[in-house]
């Protein structure tokens, strides 16, 4: 049941629910990230994996709405990065989340990464524009922070820098936030003056979900290229995801979201749920955690086995 032949990992137990296929044989693999060392305010992410993966027990293997069947799906569990949760640590870490995602996009398959903290993603986003950039590869960041400073407590690879770190490795037209309603003063005057791309939670709430990805796909044709989506949880509201550090009102709804993954599901090659704090909430937010990954593989099947899926609804 267990994979053990991926040295950077240890097992998990339970393992991801339906996760029944070996590394190899897999679509799709789900690995966790358990680190937390750089959070300001509560911490506690490292615990996001065993709660998101607990909780997947809940939910039917039948994806109702998507009518697929996880269980007859190749997905695979690969545990969690085995490395110390230290500030010292963070940059092993990091490259052990750019080799082991590497690894797992350049066999064709779909990596599906359970944080600990957002800092984290900008080693996978390194490892995705390693594959997808040469064709155009952009980041969609769902995220209630801008994250664009320069550093945080001394640390340029702060969870609250990840947005920014992105955008200098890559350019202005890799990187796009959505939901942010929270940074400061400086963090927003820079973001305007260079040209970060990012809409409010406000934003969201009154032009829709559809209308922004319709304005960046002019801006950046966006429908047409490579995308990682990165799930900062705190972009959800408090009220359905109360599971965060840093819990922000006004966010934007798993219904945004579900939407947007619809919308943008035949581009998506990369996936990221970060930030989920069982200490603030431990059912309902690793539940949706668990369940946004579900959704995930299941409209890539869709993509894949029946390309004309929408024309049902
Ligand atoms: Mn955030």
């Amino acid at each position: 049941m267990f994979n053990n032949k991926i040295k950077l990992t240890r097992a998990a137990d339970p393992v991801f629910a339906d996760c029944n296929a070996s590394f190899d044989d897999s679509r799709y693999v789900i690995f966790g990230v358990p680190y937390d060392a750089t959070v300001s305010h509560i911490s506690g992410a490292s615990e996001g994996p065993p709660a998101i993966r607990r909780e997947t027990y809940n939910f039917e293997t039948f994806l109702l709405d998507l009518e697929v069947e996880l269980e007859e799906i190749p997905m695979n569990d690969a545990g969690d990065i085995n490395l110390s949760n230290t500030l010292e640590g963070q940059a092993d870490m990091l490259s052990s989340v750019f080799d082991l995602e590497r690894r797992i996009l350049r066999m064709g398959k779909f990596p599906l990464m359970m944080g600990g903290e957002h800092s984290i993603t900008e080693g996978a986003v390194d490892a995705f524009m390693d594959v997808y950039g040469p064709k155009g590869g952009v980041v969609i960041v769902v995220d209630a922070h801008l994250d664009f400073r320069e550093q945080y407590l001394e640390n340029p690879h702060s969870h609250a820098c990840v947005t920014r770190r992105i955008f200098e490795k890559y350019g202005r037209k890799s990187v796009c936030v959505i939901g942010a309603r929270s940074g400061c003063r400086e963090e927003f005057e820079q973001a305007r003056d260079e040209g970060l791309m990012y809409f409010t939670s406000q934003h969201v709430h009154s032009r829709g979900i559809l209308e922004i990805m319709d304005a960046w796909d002019t801006a950046i044709n966006l429908r047409d290229r490579p995308i990682y989506l990165s799930m900062d949880i705190d972009g959800i509201d408090p009220a359905y995801a109360p599971g965060s550090g840093t819990l922000e009102p006004w966010g934007i709804t798993p219904w945004d979201v579900l939407r947007l993954m619809e919308e943008l599901r035949h581009n998506v090659f990369a996936m990221d749920v970060m930030e989920i704090t069982p200490s603030m909430d431990q059912f309902v937010t690793p539940g949706l955690g668990g369940k946004l990954i579900r959704q995930m593989i299941g409209l890539k099947e869709l993509v894949d086995h029946h390309p004309t899926w929408m024309e049902k609804v």
